[in-house]
């Protein structure tokens, strides 16, 4: 069956299907939610429900597809020929996929088509290769026996994914979760359905056999909870919020299935004061304000040295004074809508809480433009007189709203650093290779960039300390998601073990 999902420019979406046994097809109620274009705040198209009779014929397709199908017993070279594939359909279509994301999430079509999409294709690509090196060991115990230490596929894959990068974090985890020969049953947010089901089309183009890859839509209740708890999912992978992560891991513990949380963070972007000033500015604006600043990673506390604090400050905020705030499918466009009224709303209380607590905006605040109000858009903002122990330092906001907060030396920038719930990521600014070298080994986070904005290599483990999450992706990291280790025995020389009950035998 053809899917519903197009880019039609007039909204003539027809109702978003799941996608289960390698067709589109109706929920088992045909119940829907509307999911709504972040710009105008009108709806964009219905998407039908998957209850958890919906989810349990999902999770026994895949089940099928791993038990019975052919995917664990592919080569993995073969299993990278559909993954090869699935990349070079993405790219032939990849700015129709561009153009849906961006209307889909709000998210500003500069960074969706330079970032997002092809990072998408990329998740594809290179696992295709990571499938080489899914290698093994031996341990050889002195002359007598040999241990073949060996990777398979755990099963079936539950990958839930988040609204703020839907197609880049689906990718991630499904190339993964494919290349080791597992099946998968994908949920993409009820914020963002549209490009996970548009990935139905591609699969069904790339001709990947029928249950290997089964996307149901839907909220976290009904869906995504009938997919955590069903009991032949034997493995999770999950991006979200730190709160709906510990109902997932609680209810993953009920069934002991093997979980992978990326969770949120509140990173910190300390910059010494004899940091490269215009680069420490242009990372600081990226690494907050990119996406919509709804990014994990965003560097959300801005900790500056005193002596540079002022300078830096004033120039910030004229810098964030010249955000150009629009249309995601604008291309000048750098930042966009926020994800959902409800998200809009989350922000602005943020910003009222600040106020509340004793903090300054230096920039910003909870009023748009008129010609915005339709759509879910919040104003880049910056507030000051902040210290660290305020709930506005201290909670992940997701979306384009910073803290600056001043710091005298090393030891108190590392300690406001880490006083924090979370872990994931934190950019260091100094000309001082071991002054940054010595703050990266005492903070307690995943990832510090020197210097740099975050760089993403997909080789190297990403997630976080603490509340950031559980486990790692990239590389080996997601192999090690994806796949049970089992260690076989053999004798390399005759019997050397005691014969037991074996007195008196000839
Ligand atoms: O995320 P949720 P929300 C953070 C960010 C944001 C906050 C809330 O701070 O403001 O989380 O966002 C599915 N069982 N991040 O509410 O609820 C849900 O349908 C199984 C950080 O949108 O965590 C969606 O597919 N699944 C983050 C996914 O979980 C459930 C990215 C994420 O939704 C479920 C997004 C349940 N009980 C938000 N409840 C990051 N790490 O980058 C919900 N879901």
């Amino acid at each position: 069956m053809k899917s519903s999902v197009s880019t039609a420019p007039d909204n003539s979406y027809e109702t978003v299907k799941q996608f289960i046994d390698g067709g589109f097809c109706e929920s088992d109620s045909k119940a829907t939610f509307t999911d709504f274009e972040p710009a105008s705040g009108k709806p964009l198209c219905d998407v039908m429900i998957s209850d958890a009779r919906d989810v349990a014929r999902a999770v026994s397709c895949a089940r099928r597809a791993f038990d019975e199908g052919e995917w664990a017993a592919l080569s993995t070279a073969e299993r990278a020929y559909y993954l090869n594939t699935i990349a070079d359909l993405m790219e032939a279509r990849s700015e129709e996929i561009a153009v849906l994301e961006a209307r889909d999430s709000g998210l500003p079509i500069r960074f969706v088509k330079g970032g997002h999409i092809p990072r998408a294709i990329a998740h594809f690509r290179y696992f295709a290769e990571e499938g080489q090196r899914l290698i093994g060991e031996v341990y050889p115990l002195e002359d007598a026996y040999l241990n073949l230490v060996m990777r398979e596929p755990i099963g079936v894959a539950a990958l839930i994914t988040p609204w703020n990068a839907p197609l880049a974090v689906t990718s991630m985890q499904m190339a993964a979760a494919l290349i080791c020969g597992n099946t998968c049953v994908i949920k993409p947010s009820e914020q963002t359905p549209l490009t996970t089901a548009l990935l139905g089309e591609i699969l069904i183009a790339a001709e990947l056999p029928a249950g290997v890859v089964n996307i149901v839509q839907g909220a976290g209740n009904p869906t995504g909870q009938a997919l955590v708890n069903h009991p032949e999912v034997d493995v999770i992978s999950f991006t979200g919020g730190m709160t709906t992560g510990q109902k997932v891991m609680a209810d993953a513990a009920k069934g002991l299935k093997k979980l992978a949380l990326e969770l949120g963070g509140k990173s910190a972007n300390i910059i010494f004061s004899d940091a490269e000033l215009e680069e420490a500015l242009d990372s600081t604006m990226l690494c907050m304000f990119a996406n919509n600043g709804e990014v994990c990673t965003a560097g959300s506390r801005i900790l500056v040295q005193r002596s540079l604090f002022d300078e830096f400050a004033d120039r910030l905020k004229t810098r964030i004074g010249n955000l150009k705030i629009g249309n995601p499918l604008e291309g000048e466009t750098e930042i966009g809508p926020l994800i959902s009224r409800q998200h809009l709303q989350r922000v602005n209380e943020f910003i009222d809480l600040g106020v509340a607590e004793g903090a300054e905006i230096l920039c910003g605040g909870n009023n748009v433009a008129s010609d915005l109000q339709e759509g879910y858009y919040v104003q880049p903002t910056l507030l000051g007189n902040v210290h660290n122990r305020m709930q506005i330092a201290q909670e992940e906001i997701f979306g384009p709203v910073a803290v600056i907060i001043p710091f005298e030396d090393e030891d108190e920038a590392i300690s406001i650093a880490n006083d924090n719930q979370f872990g994931l990521s934190a950019y260091i600014w100094t000309k001082d290779t071991k002054l940054a070298l010595q703050t990266a080994r005492q903070l307690r986070v995943g990832t510090v960039s020197i210097n740099c904005p975050m760089i993403r290599d997909f080789r190297v483990p990403f997630g976080g300390y603490k509340k950031s999450g559980l486990g790692r992706t990239g590389g080996q990291y997601s192999i090690d998601i994806f796949t049970e280790i089992k260690t076989t025995c053999l004798p390399v020389n005759p019997y050397q073990f005691p014969r037991l009950g074996a007195i008196g035998d000839a």
